[in-house]
């Protein structure tokens, strides 16, 4: 216990020393080379990014997007938490989106955003992202930029191993970070050892609507699952996930979890798995779950499921094996060409990398050290390709340029380590200021990266930026791959934590992009889809006000009838149809927010007005010269009053 203790205070001192020791030195070299590199990032007024960059926003729960190489927010999509500035998760359309078996969960914490793959290579369809506290997976529709579907996963906690799809998005995955009783029980902590397991669920990803749906839940030892990646190529058909905790401790783990040389990594045949679930293998087990997502009305329906198949390894020999892995490991990559499995061990000295080959020599062989739980551990040496040997310290997690070479980010030596697959050698260095998570190669986790940049993610800022008070946005920066030795070329602000992040080509993007709604599509229940269908109608103390919006003018613009205790749904209908002209609707003392309705869409919020009076409302999108002018009135009168219900444009 002390050992480790001692260890621990060894890391923070090397983490400080090195931190002083690159702010040191850093500022002079950044400016002779900041010519040169700023026009590399430079991108012309009205001219395109290369790339889009999708990054995960950690505690804002929501995914930002950039364009690389200049570092510009383009764009921040809503997906686990309430965004008021579009009513994402206010609108009657978007609350059912966050529904969960909790009950309306409106925040989460978004770890891994994962671009959808064919044949290994990023398609731009979809953007899967994991959200960690209330296990869920979202899945955003890259041609509209918004969350289309959240399925929330049972018998799971802490979803960080996730979503780490396959090679043609056959399944997206799901892990569990805290163990827990499976079914869930009332029962002492101390039995941890006992009670509590992990599950690694498979979620089948329909190829054509992109729907999910849990295939089988397979039922693991109580670790911290951590992190995973699918293989590819030649290890097609297995899925890798990291863990710690080996030691199966319950309380303080910062030291009784990092007391064992070695944890695992789970290599998991999922194919076996498939084939088991259609021979009928696998038992029912209970557990409650909600599926989410938006039909072709645009409206978000919710609902409730119970039960998955579930597989335990001990049942199947062939399935679960484990490799051993230096000292709590964190990330786990594979490269480009599916052979080599690269765990960033967050303790350990080298960088372990695992051959795909001699492990399936291995187990043909029964190489094994003993098991757990039924489930055998294979000799370490058995597997391993090679470990790259000083590497800095505190390797996280690995990318690949697609030629041969891997960049490993290094969280305690703040820096990036380039280096060469199959000789191990490290090759170059970068500084990046400070303490990097993760980091992104566009494509770098797929069978061809597009190369060109390394992105890192980094978790402490400090004085990089002018100060705002104690909060500091976390940061990015941008290095330039393409020759042998990195070039630093840009620092820029990000939203929220970005855990992970994608880049994919902006063509394969912009292609598919949806400019408006069309008003025909439209299948709303509560759409007017002209001005004529604009109306008011009263059913009991529920007013629906079916309101259209066009430059630059609300129909109808005057209301008279409503009554305090009257429950209003202002269903608002953009009956524009052109790219970009939304228009806002806002109305004074509504609980919820405003709405921002895309052109052919209907989205709703409800006004409960608890005054007397004639009140205003208006459009909050400037949207043309006269947008100031778009504006109406509500009369408000008291319960029981027998002002009739009128409306129009003037009543
Ligand atoms: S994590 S800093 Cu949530 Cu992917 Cu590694
Ligand atoms: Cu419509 Cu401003």
């Amino acid at each position: 216990m002390r050992a480790a203790r001692r260890r621990g205070m060894w890391l923070l001192v090397m983490a400080i020393a090195a931190t002083a020791l690159l702010n040191g030195c850093s500022l002079q070299e950044e400016n002779a080379t900041a010519s040169p590199a700023a026009q590399k990032v430079y991108i012309a007024p009205g001219s395109y990014d290369e790339f889009y960059a999708f990054m995960s926003g950690g505690f804002s729960g929501q995914v930002s997007v950039y364009g690389l190489p200049s570092g510009r927010l383009l764009r921040v999509i809503p997906v686990f938490s309430q965004n008021p500035e579009n009513a994402y998760g206010y609108s009657e359309e978007t609350k059912a989106m966050l529904e969960t078996t909790h009950g309306f969960v409106p925040w989460d914490d978004a770890h891994h955003p994962k671009l959808s793959q064919t044949n290994g290579v990023a398609d731009g369809r979809w953007l899967f992202i994991n959200g960690n506290n209330t296990p869920r997976i979202a899945r955003l529709n890259l041609a509209t930029f918004e969350t289309d579907e959240i399925l929330e996963i049972p018998n799971s906690a802490g979803n960080h191993a996730s979503p780490f799809l396959t090679e043609n998005t056959e399944y997206v995955v799901a892990a569990v970070r805290f163990s827990l009783p499976i079914p869930q029980k009332d029962v002492p902590i101390a039995s941890y050892k006992e009670n509590f397991r992990g599950s690694f669920s498979f979620i089948k990803v329909d190829p054509q609507s992109g729907h999910m749906a849990i295939a089988f839940q397979i039922l693991m030892p109580g670790l911290n699952y951590d992190l995973a990646h699918a293989g590819k190529g030649p290890s097609h058909g297995w899925s890798f996930f990291t863990s710690y905790n080996s030691e199966q401790a319950n309380t303080l783990l910062e030291v009784n979890a990092s007391q064992n040389d070695k944890d695992y990594i789970a290599a998991v045949n999922w194919k076996m798995a498939e084939e088991l679930i259609a021979s009928g293998a696998g038992e029912e087990m209970a557990g409650e779950y909600c599926h989410n997502y938006l039909g072709a009305d645009r409206i978000a329906r919710s609902e409730k499921l119970n039960g998955t198949k579930v597989l335990r390894p001990q049942d199947h020999p062939g399935l679960v094996y484990f490799i051993p892995t230096p000292k709590s490991p964190h990330g786990c990559d594979i490269d480009p060409s599916g052979e080599y499995i690269v765990a960033g061990g967050k303790l350990a000295t080298v960088i372990p990398v695992h051959s795909f080959s001699k492990m399936l020599k291995a187990i043909e062989a029964k190489d094994f050290d003993g098991e757990l739980d039924g489930i055998p551990i294979l000799k370490y040496d058995a597997v391993l390709a090679g470990e790259v040997q000083n590497p800095g310290l505190g390797p996280l997690h690995t990318e690949f340029d697609g030629k041969g070479y891997a960049y490993t980010s290094m969280f305690v030596s703040s820096e990036i380590v380039k280096w060469k697959l199959g000789s191990w050698e490290v090759v170059d260095r970068m500084p990046v200021y400070y303490s990097i998570g993760h980091l992104l190669i566009p494509g770098g986790d797929s069978r061809q990266p597009w190369g060109k940049y390394v992105i890192a993610l980094n978790k402490i800022t400090k004085d990089r930026y002018l100060p705002t008070g104690p909060e500091i946005t976390q940061s990015a920066q941008l290095i330039d791959i393409t020759g042998e030795k990195m070039q630093m070329l840009l620092d820029f602000p990000t939203v929220g934590e970005p855990h992970y992040a994608q880049a994919i080509p902006a063509d394969l993007i912009t292609k598919n992009s949806v400019k408006y709604f069309s008003m025909q599509e439209n299948t709303h229940p509560y759409a007017a889809k002209s001005e004529s269908e604009a109306r008011v109608e009263r059913n009991g103390t529920d007013v629906h006000v079916y309101l259209t919006t066009i430059r630059t003018h609300f129909a109808p613009d005057n209301i008279e009838g409503i009554q305090v205790g009257d429950k209003v749904y202002f269903h608002v209908t953009n009956l524009e149809q052109d790219w970009d002209v939304p228009h806002g609707f806002a109305m004074i003392g509504a609980q919820t927010t405003e709405l921002l309705v895309m052109p052919g869409e209907t989205r709703t919020i409800i006004w409960e007005p608890k005054r007397v009076g004639v009140f205003p409302f208006y459009c909050t999108d400037f949207c043309s010269a006269l947008h100031q002018e778009m504006q109406g009135w509500i009369r408000v009168s008291p319960k029981g009053s027998n002002v009739p219900l009128k409306f129009g444009t003037g009543v």
